[in-house]
């Protein structure tokens, strides 16, 4: 090819560049173009390799061609470059603008969990009688889960309340209890009565079904005073199943057995679905069983160094699912654990 030629193309080839690199709508659209002429396998390139075939005194003639069309190049290349740049800077800030007149979107907040409004609807009750609310630990002795409840080593009743071990003396207790006797210990009766709940955690190797937990929550009521009897149980009761289920509701006690208390009664209110007609939920009988309760055995006094011939005392224990579920109409108790935010933020309420 003859230099006048070669010199030909890279003019025009100059121009072909200018023209697009005017016409570039973007930085990539422009990096594409600068790849397209001065690339390794660019066009400019093809005709730098004709270089090798041209007379001495031509090479330079086509080297100051080329040489001119890299500067032309790059003034119009790096012009635009600040061009678009800009431009696109511009519109990305445009596009980011915020809105600052839009409404405000409102943060979602969680909720108490259904069992925690329960406890406290039912702590709240009872601290409205006069009673204190005290803890007792998860991790319990065999003494105060079973001992002290009158449930001696090899007593039988041991197995109505299947046992987590951690050793022979240590256990995750199985009902609330225990806080009864480590109350009565403490408890300074020349100050006046005890009257007490105790609610939290307790475990058991229950199978996990509809209705039972191997971890669930219970509330332990007790109350010592002098001359305490069945009919302070039953009046507290009756006034505690109104609170919490619906003011016509009666209740009934059926004649039951534990070995802390003595007589031993469970308590039934009458359905709040038919109001004792007979429904599903009450299975046609007209009442539901809600909590164990009776006059604490002498001997669980003595044990934790009360006067049996001068106090006397009512106690009470009830499953915290259980009221849940029968307030709400649940179904199932694992509905409790599973954390569902479905289920879960169905209960908006109690205390925030
Ligand atoms: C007791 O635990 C006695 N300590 C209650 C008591 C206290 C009686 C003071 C007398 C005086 P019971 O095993 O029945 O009793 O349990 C009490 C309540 O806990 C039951 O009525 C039921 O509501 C609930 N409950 C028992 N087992 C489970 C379980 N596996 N899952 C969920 N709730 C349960």
């Amino acid at each position: 090819m003859s230099i006048d030629t070669l010199q030909q193309q890279t003019q025009s080839l100059a121009e072909a560049a200018q023209k697009e690199i005017s016409e570039a709508h973007s930085t990539q659209a422009l990096q594409e173009i600068r790849v397209k002429y001065s690339g390794k396998k660019g066009e400019l390139t093809a005709i730098s390799k004709e270089m090798r075939n041209l007379d001495n005194d031509e090479k330079p003639i086509l080297g100051k061609a080329i040489s001119e069309f890299h500067n032309v190049f790059n003034t119009h290349f790096a012009e635009k470059e600040t061009a678009l740049k800009e431009q696109e800077l511009k519109a990305q800030l445009e596009a980011e603008t915020l809105d600052v007149t839009l409404p405000g979107r409102k943060p979602t907040t969680g909720t108490r969990h259904i069992l925690t409004q329960t406890r406290e609807e039912i702590e709240d009750f009872f601290l409205g009688l006069g009673y204190q609310v005290v803890d007792g630990p998860e991790v319990e002795l065999d003494l105060y889960n079973f001992e002290k409840m009158n449930l001696p080593k090899n007593h039988p009743a041991r197995d109505m309340q299947d046992t987590f071990y951690i050793d022979d003396e240590v256990m995750l207790r199985t009902h609330t209890s225990p806080v009864q006797a480590r109350t009565m210990e403490t408890h300074d009766f020349d100050a006046g009565p005890l009257k007490m709940i105790s609610p939290g955690k307790v475990f058991r190797r229950d199978d996990d079904d509809a209705t039972h937990s191997h971890q669930f929550q219970q509330i332990e009521g007790l109350v010592i005073d002098k001359q305490v009897t069945l009919a302070d149980l039953k009046g507290t009761l009756l006034l505690f199943a109104r609170a919490m289920f619906g003011a016509d509701r009666d209740i009934r006690l059926r004649p039951s057995y534990f070995p802390f208390t003595e007589p031993s009664v469970e308590a039934d209110i009458s359905c709040f679905k038919c109001g004792g007609a007979g429904c599903h939920i009450c299975k046609q009988t007209g009442w539901i069983e809600i909590l164990g309760s009776g006059i604490v055995h002498p001997d669980v006094l003595e044990m934790s160094g009360v006067n049996a011939d001068e106090y006397s005392g009512f106690a009470f224990g009830l499953g915290i699912e259980r009221v849940a579920m029968l307030r709400h109409n649940i179904d199932d108790i694992r509905h409790f654990y599973q954390n569902d935010t479905r289920f879960l933020t169905q209960f908006k309420g109690g205390h925030q």
